[in-house]
């Protein structure tokens, strides 16, 4: 039962509590237990590296009639009152990624917080990969400083105590790091052209620390697995064939 929705890696990865947690939360394809109430709203997060495909997994959902899609805002990013803050970031990153990170949280709890009337809120990241991959990230570069670190640490903790911010559904979108450099290469953001392999290295150890060794501490929501090193016409079937645990069963 739960070996046919999860993965075999993640049903490896977690305990017998966690996975019966989980399979009550998330599946319905046996229409058992679900404990959906009608007009109960869910978050889910699409989780992963730069290039591992969360574009195109909400691409996908965003036309469902119960799914609102929330992108990550990259354009703002790049236009910040007529501030490229996501090119001054690559540029210069140990003068920009406090400032570029403090920016992302704002932006973060914007999405978090947007107002919908759909059943489903798909948000592509979160605050909590900004906090433990990206942030996390700076400070073992010493691109931010301890009291950087602390600041947005403490802006972390505050936002998360915030019950809008709360999450049912951790989708972790698993690539190889190879295949999300040769992804980024490709799609060539202007941004990103100088984007060194060894960012997209540690990007993945962070995401791997954080959703399957679980070295963060308590998960904010259940982790889905999905292995998305497949061609997009193959990651399309496995949303498709998935679609109703990535809904959380809605
Ligand atoms: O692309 C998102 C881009 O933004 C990618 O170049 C990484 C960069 N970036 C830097 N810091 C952050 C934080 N804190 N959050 C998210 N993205 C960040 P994507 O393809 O969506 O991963």
């Amino acid at each position: 039962f739960c070996r046919r929705a999860f993965s075999i890696e993640y049903s490896t990865m977690l305990g017998t509590n966690q996975l019966r947690q989980l399979s009550s939360k998330v599946l319905n394809e046996d229409n058992i237990q679900l404990p959906l109430k009608p007009g109960r709203k869910y978050t889910v997060s699409i989780e992963g590296n730069i290039g591992c495909g969360k574009t195109t997994l909400l691409e996908y959902f965003k036309s469902s009639k119960v799914v609102e899609a929330i992108k990550e805002p990259v354009s703002q990013w790049t236009n910040v009152q007529g501030h490229n803050a996501l090119q001054l970031l690559y540029d210069d990153p140990s003068r920009w990624s406090f400032s570029f990170n403090i920016y992302a949280q704002l932006t973060r709890v914007q999405m978090h917080t947007k107002p919908h009337n759909k059943q489903v809120k798909m948000l592509e990241r979160s605050l909590y990969s900004t906090r433990h991959c990206f942030v996390e990230n700076d400070f073992r570069n010493k691109t931010i400083n301890g009291l950087e670190y602390a600041i947005l640490n403490e802006w972390f903790d505050y936002l998360t105590e915030m019950p809008e911010t709360g999450m049912d559904l951790i989708v972790y979108l698993r690539a190889d790091p190879k295949v999300c450099f040769e992804r980024i290469r490709k799609r060539s953001r202007k941004e990103e052209a100088g984007v060194p392999y060894k960012l997209i290295e540690d990007l993945h150890n962070l995401h791997e620390e954080w959703l399957l060794k679980q070295k963060c501490g308590k998960l904010p929501a259940p982790v889905l697995v999905l292995d998305a090193n497949n061609e997009y016409h193959k990651m399309t079937e496995i949303y498709e064939e998935k679609k109703h645990e990535i809904l959380c069963g809605v």
